[in-house]
């Protein structure tokens, strides 16, 4: 944990833990539920990677925006969207963010700037790049994010974006969630370098890299850097070093595949940073947001289960835009 920024604030870890713990436990839910396929829509968890959303959304205002990938629970929750919305959503239900039509990978709440997840590897970059414009026009000072995993830089449209955004010197904080992996592949079978930040580089933005997916330092970064874009300062890069602890997409664990080790995956469990964070609270502090959150995620559960499946006729409603 670095610097241990403002750790002795009991409100913001306050705040941190209670993200975290609950993105933790609306996916544990969704696992122990998914086999009983009450939930419709294949679910990729974001187990073990909370952090990367929580440390980056914390640190921004209701109206900046967010763009994410298809492993969306995180990102989505982190930035305030709706969780009765998400529930329902999953379960295909008439209350789901996107009415039940849309599921897991396409997660949006516009009331709270989560502007929506995609299920294309990369198409979120131009999205976000495109929004950012769009704000600028507006004579807004929105700052833009978006998430993406190390498999999106295998697509021309990273380059594209990163190109665009700094020669419009746009608000764009561009955040690669590197888990090491697309898939079962490795970056060492898909890269003759994994050098993000010195690519990012290239297009004269500042770039960090955050080890461990560390809330704290993550926070502290991008409060930094949302003030730099704010005052127009162009695009920035962040790459985030973290872990998925389950298979690609689905409830299960996957070493039988043999594309990781146990020890590798153990070794990141053990620095799992809703613990981390969870061990900066008192006891009491700690034990009254577990409560809170577990009567949240129990309500919004059983909200989805209460919700109706959408109408027959729905089904041709809000395809095209009128
Ligand atoms: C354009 C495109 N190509 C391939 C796929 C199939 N696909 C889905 S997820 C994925 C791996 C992406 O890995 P990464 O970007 O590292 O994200 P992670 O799953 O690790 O979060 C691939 C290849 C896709 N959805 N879109
Ligand atoms: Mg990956």
């Amino acid at each position: 944990m670095t610097k241990g920024v403002r750790g002795d604030n009991a409100v913001l870890l306050r705040r941190l833990y209670t993200s975290l713990y609950r993105i933790r436990r609306v996916e544990e839910e969704i696992v122990r539920i998914y086999p009983t396929d009450k939930i419709k829509s294949p679910s990729h968890m974001s187990l073990g990677q909370e952090s990367v959303s929580v440390g980056v959304c914390e640190a921004l205002r209701k109206t900046d925006i967010v763009f994410a990938t298809y492993r969306s629970h995180a990102a989505y929750l982190a930035k305030g969207g709706d969780l009765k919305r998400m529930t329902a959503e999953l379960y295909g239900k008439a209350d789901g963010a996107a009415r039940g039509k849309a599921g897991s990978m396409h997660l949006i709440d516009m009331s709270t700037g989560m502007m929506g997840t995609s299920a294309i590897v990369g198409t979120s970059l131009p999205l976000a790049v495109g929004y950012a414009l769009a704000e600028r026009m507006r004579g807004k000072d929105t700052v833009v994010v978006v998430f993406f995993g190390d498999g999106a830089q295998e697509e021309g449209v990273f380059h594209e974006s990163m190109n665009f955004a700094a020669l419009k010197k746009l608000p764009v904080l561009f955040v690669l969630e590197n888990n090491t992996y697309a898939i079962h592949t490795p970056l060492g079978a898909r890269v003759p370098a994994a050098n993000f930040r010195e690519r990012a580089a290239t297009y004269k933005m500042p770039t960090q890299l955050i080890e461990d997916g560390d809330t704290l330092a993550l926070l502290e970064a991008t409060e930094a850097a949302a003030a730099r874009m704010r005052a127009g300062g162009g695009p920035e890069f962040f790459e985030v070093m973290t872990m998925r602890w389950l298979e690609h997409v689905g409830p299960g664990d996957d070493l039988h595949l043999n594309y990781r080790t146990k020890a590798e995956l153990d070794a990141w469990k053990a620095k799992d940073q809703v613990k981390l964070i969870g061990a900066m609270l008192d006891d009491a502090a700690r034990g009254q947001i577990q409560r809170e959150v577990e009567e949240e995620v129990q309500a919004a559960l059983a909200f989805a289960e209460a919700s109706p499946y959408p109408a027959d006729h729905e089904l041709y409603e809000h395809v095209y835009h009128d």
